[in-house]
């Protein structure tokens, strides 16, 4: 398993913001905490490889949002936040030696923090960020592989992952004040708990959840329910309105 990153940028003071006020963002807590991150995705087994820094692109760090990688394809994404797309060029190069590359072009917009896959079906925010238009190009890129996508609208947050993800077998930590969580039933849902909305991010690798040390509560819900937990502390980039899954792009070798 490889898993794309990429250092907190300079400029992340800039970053975009949708729905938190800026806050002081202490940059050597941040890059610390992110190395931290990287240094559990390669406990993981991942072979963490990074991307060029990118020190004017203030959101750069953000990877998973310039691409949804899956077997037997990857799609560069085209993110609805302009001030990102100049983000494309690296990990375009990046993932070229790994994958047939194929990119959403315009008028489509998609970011990969709107792109939740379970096994073969691919659901997809439509959200400020994703647009009909990149969800229909995604949809076409990843059909030939026998993969469904389905859209899900996303009101309350910034992506579809902002308030979903999978955490084994047919399990979802969700945050439904965010999403219509309808469009998940069949699924075991795992609420967050009330007091940390944030908490529906989690990203699986190997069958342990990278999760924010932040979320005890909701932690502690998901494993009540049998899932193995691996706190990671990024309250810094958290400011920036990022995630676990946000930092890295996870590609199987
Ligand atoms: C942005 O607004 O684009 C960044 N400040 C945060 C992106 C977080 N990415 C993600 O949730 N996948």
């Amino acid at each position: 398993m490889i898993a794309i990153t990429r250092d907190v940028s300079d400029a992340i003071v800039r970053c975009e913001l949708t729905h938190l006020a800026r806050q002081p963002i202490d940059l050597v807590r941040a890059r610390a905490q992110h190395r931290a991150y990287e240094a559990r995705l390669a406990s993981l087994g991942c072979e963490v490889r990074r991307l060029a820094d990118a020190p004017d692109l203030a959101d750069a760090v953000f990877v998973e949002d310039t691409a949804v990688v899956v077997a037997e394809v990857a799609v560069l994404a085209r993110p609805g936040a302009a001030s990102r797309r100049p983000e494309l060029a690296s990990m375009a190069e990046a993932l070229t030696p790994l994958r047939p590359v194929v990119r959403v072009e315009a008028p489509g917009t998609l970011e990969g923090g709107d792109v939740l896959r379970v096994g073969r079906t691919l659901f997809v925010g439509r959200s400020g960020r994703t647009n009909d238009a990149g969800f229909a190009q995604l949809r076409a890129a990843v059909a030939p592989y026998g993969y469904d996508a389905r859209q899900v609208p996303v009101t309350g947050c910034l992506h579809l992952k902002s308030a979903i993800t999978w955490v084994g077998e047919r399990r979802l930590v969700v945050n439904c004040a965010w999403i219509d969580a309808g469009a998940f039933e069949g699924f075991d849902l795992v609420d967050v708990d009330p007091a940390e909305p944030f908490a529906a991010n989690a990203l699986l690798v190997r069958g342990t959840a990278i999760h924010g040390a932040q979320f005890p509560r909701t932690r502690a819900r998901l494993e009540a329910r049998g899932v193995r937990v691996e706190p990671v502390d990024l309250s810094e980039l958290a400011k920036a309105e990022g995630g676990v899954t946000c930092c890295s792009v996870i590609v199987d070798a």
